[in-house]
């Protein structure tokens, strides 16, 4: 209870900001987008991880007016890079709760037209569980946000359960391989099998395929093998607050 108060407190009085991680491409090294990771500075606590809470938020309901918060403040981030000439794409991570929600694509939708951001910068990310809340509701959201131009990404893809014709059957555009199978890429052949088996699927599906957790140039270098189109990673970045974007995508031009 003491953190969901904290939390309701923090919302209010503005302790949260948004952390940025470079989303690159493997061929060539561009940045081309950013996923928002939201962080909170506690006054006496210091930095809280999301780790702790994002649970909390999601038990309480909270998550609906942060997730919301999230929306508007990484939209309103991207269409000023656009202004400044930084072309990148916004990935946001949306919890089960805020799926479920009938009013999410009216929500986007408007995020969208009050950042003044074109819906294609927008990937939405949700996990595979959250996919398989296969109720007519989350179904018509996935159709909604993808008429709107919105792209949709399946986050921490391999640690879930979601079946694989669903991949097909709705308008997905990324697999997102869990840094969980990228962290012993280059040591351990059946996380080997595991990520050439994922890019291959994302492949033969049309999709966009991008490998998370990346820190070394060994890993980067099987994925130039295996021809994963982005990945994400403390070897190009870690997450960083909004105003150390300009400079990584720089570094990395
Ligand atoms: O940012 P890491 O740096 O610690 O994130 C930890 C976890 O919190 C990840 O699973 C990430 O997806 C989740 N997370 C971070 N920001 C958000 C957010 O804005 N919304 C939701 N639902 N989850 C988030
Ligand atoms: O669940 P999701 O994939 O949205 O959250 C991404 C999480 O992974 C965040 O906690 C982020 O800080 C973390 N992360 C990003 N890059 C790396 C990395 O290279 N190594 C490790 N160990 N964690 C990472
Ligand atoms: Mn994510
Ligand atoms: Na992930």
């Amino acid at each position: 209870f003491a953190l969901e108060n904290d939390l309701r407190h923090a919302l209010a009085e503005g302790q949260l900001f948004l952390a940025y991680q470079p989303q690159v491409e493997v061929a060539g090294g561009r940045v081309v987008g950013v996923e928002a990771l939201v962080r909170w500075q506690h006054p006496e606590k210091g930095l809280i991880s999301p780790a702790r809470f994002i649970p909390v938020a999601e038990e309480s309901g909270l998550i609906l007016s942060l997730g919301d918060w999230v929306l508007r403040e990484a939209t309103r981030q991207a269409a000023a890079w656009q202004a400044q000439g930084m072309a990148l794409r916004i990935a946001v991570n949306l919890s089960a709760l805020q799926f479920r929600q009938s009013q999410l694509p009216t929500q986007v939708h408007s995020a969208l037209e009050e950042a003044g951001l074109e819906p294609r910068w927008l990937e939405l990310e949700i996990t595979e569980s959250t996919l398989m809340d296969n109720t007519e509701q989350a179904i018509s959201h996935l159709w909604e946000l993808s008429d709107m131009g919105v792209q949709l990404a399946i986050d921490d893809f391999g640690t879930g359960y979601s079946s694989l014709a669903y991949l097909k059957r709705f308008p997905l555009q990324r697999l997102k391989i869990d840094q969980a199978f990228v962290r012993d890429l280059s040591s351990d052949a059946n996380d080997a099998a595991i990520v050439t088996a994922i890019v291959g699927l994302a492949r033969s599906l049309g999709m966009q395929v991008t490998a998370e957790g990346v820190e070394t140039a060994e890993q980067l270098a099987y994925l130039v093998d295996l021809a994963c189109d982005e990945y994400q990673g403390y070897y190009c970045s870690r997450p960083v607050p909004a105003a150390e974007i300009a400079e990584v995508v720089a570094r990395q031009a």
